[in-house]
């Protein structure tokens, strides 16, 4: 298997996140891709190849022209609000929730940044874009490799994408990587293309850009939203709307959830990608289901994502594989390694 490395990741280095009232050390680091990568290549995994620049239209594809406008420009007009503000993340202060429009684009640059997110845990820096754009590349890159006749391919890429929607940030994410090699495969042929999801979190982002589709399948393993992140979105009533009916399946599970019982779902989650009988499967592969995450509270351990792979190589799917969380420094690489390990 080929993995896509971006090389542009560490342009994103976000310092802090806000956490119960206190700036704490941001926990999606850049080391979480170097772990990931030199995992990869002691265990001889496969070839690392660089992303091919795909330009802007398959990430317009999916996200509004004036979400890309302003992530493009959002770090300059932060230090242009004050050269203090240089050594500084940008973090929103204002959103526009519910009862407030959000179809007036104020001139003010916070404004616009809360207009844009969904939370106060995503630093924006400045190389926040550059990165995630190279992420998309990298997502693209893997899926043409999968057109192209390879069993699968492996996007490895920070930061996340899975929470970010067709205009906002949040979750650590600001493109929707799974999102972009989704839609790119429908561009290029695929008819029918499932997006599964075993990240700890529910991809927001992925399911609201795809909720009203037959063409794309949508379905989670995630954090029980009544209590774990996004909270808003990733409830089991969500099944899809209009022609996107029954197109989407969410299998929340409980904080503290063993693996046996995650196991349990992953069949679930397996026979309805089974039953879509799609062309293509996306893989949105976080490992912050570990039991040693230090943000989230499932309870697998480090042999379970040999299993993981096993069951998820079972489905026979031509698969593009896009990096998503997994907070747990040191046992990063050991764990998406193993998560890889059936398909390569
Ligand atoms: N201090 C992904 O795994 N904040 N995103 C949690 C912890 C949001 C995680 C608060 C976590 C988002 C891609
Ligand atoms: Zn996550």
């Amino acid at each position: 298997m080929k993995a896509v490395y971006n090389h542009h990741h560490s342009l994103h280095q976000g310092k802090s996140e806000f956490f119960r009232g206190a700036q704490v050390p941001a926990f999606e680091r850049a080391d979480r891709a170097d772990h990931v990568l030199a995992e990869w290549q002691r265990r001889k995994l496969g070839e690392v190849v660089a992303p091919k620049d795909h330009g802007l239209a398959p990430i317009l594809a999916v996200h509004s022209q004036r979400y890309i406008d302003f992530l493009q420009t959002a770090w300059l007009r932060w230090v242009a609000l004050d050269p203090g503000n240089a050594p500084r993340d940008a973090f929103p202060s204002v959103w526009a929730i519910r009862t407030l429009r959000d179809d007036v684009l104020p001139d003010s640059f916070a404004a616009q940044l809360g207009l844009f997110s969904m939370d106060s845990g995503t630093p924006l820096t400045a190389g926040s874009w550059q990165a995630a754009k190279t992420g998309a590349d990298c997502a693209l890159t893997a899926a043409d490799l999968v057109l192209a006749g390879a069993r699968t391919a492996f996007a490895l890429t920070r930061p996340p994408g899975h929470h970010a929607g067709a205009d906002f940030l949040g979750g650590y994410c600001f493109v929707n990587h799974a999102a972009v090699a989704a839609q790119h495969l429908r561009g290029k042929g695929a008819s029918r293309v499932a997006v599964l999801d075993v990240d700890y979190h529910h991809g927001n982002g992925t399911q609201s850009i795809f909720y009203d589709r037959a063409d794309v399948l949508y379905v989670s393993i995630h954090g029980d939203p009544k209590t774990e992140f996004p909270f808003y979105l990733g409830h089991a009533d969500e099944t899809g709307a209009g022609a996107g009916a029954g197109c989407n399946l969410n299998l929340p599970l409980p904080a503290g959830t063993s693996a046996s019982r995650w196991f349990e779902a992953l069949e679930l989650a397996l026979a309805k990608v089974r039953a879509f009988a799609p062309e293509v499967l996306v893989l949105s592969l976080g490992v912050d289901t570990f039991e040693g995450d230090p943000i989230s509270h499932f309870k697998l351990t480090s042999v379970d994502y040999l299993r993981m792979s096993e069951r998820l190589a079972a489905l026979g799917l031509p698969t593009v594989i896009v990096f998503e969380g997994g907070y747990a420094i040191e046992e990063i690489g050991v764990n998406t390694a193993n998560a890889l390990m059936a398909f390569a």
